[in-house]
């Protein structure tokens, strides 16, 4: 009681300083920006760049609650292909494969883009009819994606185990010749560096904690670890988390959050040409031009928001590596690391606005956002500025999972989840 009476003092003495009222009631923003973006990976840098460079909408704040790239933009294995099944996917990561072509000239920063060739590894009967469907769809909509035999896969690939009495049979493979890699803190850090220069903040350390709304409804802004920031506009590019930022606004959004991992092996001098997926064993394996072997798993069965994985699932996967290349069986791994990604019901991204006038959302890229980061900053950046989609991202939208287009690419999001 005592305690209670204490601070019924201090709260008097205080209130009669100017303006304390005001602060302790309704936290006014300071400052107003145009648009926020609450994210500061791939996709929100991009977006704040595009939105600068090609829109001329500057006074723009990308809000971090870490670090620059932190998220899963600095934690994937960065594989980049086009070879999806659907027209709309076609039309998304295709348009995000030719920006990845010309990104490291318009950033003048290399992103170190390497179409290497992306394989992808039929296993079984399954994986086969499943695979040249795939080759058909992607060839009628200008996607390259050949059928290799065995043999014309270990020729592209000689590490490739072959055997027929390999416990994974090797029964063919799809390969995207214009598939490949890239360096991907360089693409965070050259997307944030040109958007910078034309003069968009970009705060870190700023977790934004609520999502302010007027009485009609629209977005004024957002709350931070910082305090309050005003905006006409928000986009949510927060992968992994972005229900809980969305149930801020107070929509509800049809995603789930796994753990997703992955691990380098210690440097080797090249050895490994190309990359390879195997999805029915839930492997994945390129090798970095540090010499590192980067190898992926399938994500966790369960919910999670946490940025490790299971023990188990790494340990199938090395199984599988070992046994589809005996000769890295001998290799040490060096590090092991988890991130966190929201999927959607038919593993497909909604990239659009929301039921919140001035709130847009760009989120469920699942196992497999980085390679989409120019297609999707490109087109996220175009929807907030004209406030309606682009052609390119009008199919994916969140009410799609109350009408029923949706865009399933179950098989061609390629890693177990
Ligand atoms: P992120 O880079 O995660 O950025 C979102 C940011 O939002 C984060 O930095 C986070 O800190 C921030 N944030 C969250 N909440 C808040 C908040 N409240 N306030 C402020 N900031 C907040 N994709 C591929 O195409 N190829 C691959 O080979 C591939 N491999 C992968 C391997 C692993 C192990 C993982 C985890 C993912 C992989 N992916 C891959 C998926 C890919 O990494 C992601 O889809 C993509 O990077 C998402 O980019 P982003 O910019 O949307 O998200
Ligand atoms: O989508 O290509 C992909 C991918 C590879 C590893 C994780 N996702």
């Amino acid at each position: 009681m005592q305690k209670f009476n204490a601070f019924n003092l201090a709260a008097k003495a205080l209130r009669g300083h100017k303006g304390w009222d005001k602060q302790w009631r309704s936290p006014e923003p300071k400052k107003h920006y145009d648009v926020i973006i609450v994210g500061a990976g791939g996709h929100g840098l991009g977006t704040a760049y595009y939105l600068a460079k090609e829109h001329g909408i500057t006074n723009i704040a990308v809000l971090e609650k870490g670090w620059l790239g932190g998220g899963n933009t600095g934690r994937n294995t960065t594989i980049i292909r086009s070879n999806y099944l659907y027209d709309e996917s076609a039309g998304l990561y295709n348009h995000a494969l030719k920006l990845w072509e010309t990104l490291s000239a318009d950033l003048d920063y290399n992103v170190m883009f390497s179409q290497r060739g992306v394989m992808m590894v039929a296993h079984n009967v399954h994986d086969v009819q499943s695979a040249q469907r795939h080759i058909h769809a992607n060839r009628l909509n200008g996607v390259d994606n050949v059928w290799l035999t065995p043999r014309e896969a270990k020729a592209y690939c000689p590490p490739l185990n072959i055997s027929k009495s390999a416990r994974y049979p090797v029964m063919g493979a799809a390969l995207q010749r214009k598939g490949g890699t890239a360096r991907h803190d360089a693409v965070a850090w050259g997307y944030a560096r040109k958007a910078s220069a034309l003069g968009v903040d970009i705060i870190q350390n700023c977790e934004v904690t609520g999502i302010d709304r007027a009485p009609s409804g629209e977005v004024t802004g957002v709350q931070t670890t910082k305090g309050a920031i005003g905006a006409k506009q928000v986009g949510i590019v927060a992968a992994g988390h972005t229900s809980v930022l969305m149930e801020m606004a107070g929509v509800r959004m049809p995603l789930e959050s796994y753990p997703l991992q992955a691990l380098v092996s210690e440097p080797v001098k090249p050895c490994f040409p190309c990359v390879v997926m195997s999805n029915a064993v839930h492997a994945y394996i390129s090798q970095s031009d540090k010499g590192e072997l980067v190898i992926g798993a399938g994500t966790d069965q369960y919910l999670s928001y946490s940025q490790t994985g299971s023990m188990h699932i790494l340990q199938h996967t090395l199984d599988a590596i070992c046994e589809l290349y005996p000769m890295f069986s001998r290799m040490k791994m060096l590090r092991t690391w988890g991130g966190i990604v929201d999927v959607t019901p038919d593993r497909s991204p909604i990239i659009g606005k929301t039921p919140v006038d001035g709130l847009f959302v760009n989120c469920g890229w699942g196992t497999g956002g980085f390679k989409a980061t120019p297609g999707s900053a490109h087109v996220f950046a175009h929807t907030i500025a004209k406030n309606e989609p682009h052609p390119i991202n009008a199919g994916f939208t969140l009410d799609r999972f109350r009408t029923g287009r949706l865009i399933d690419e179950a098989a061609a999001a390629a890693v177990a989840h």
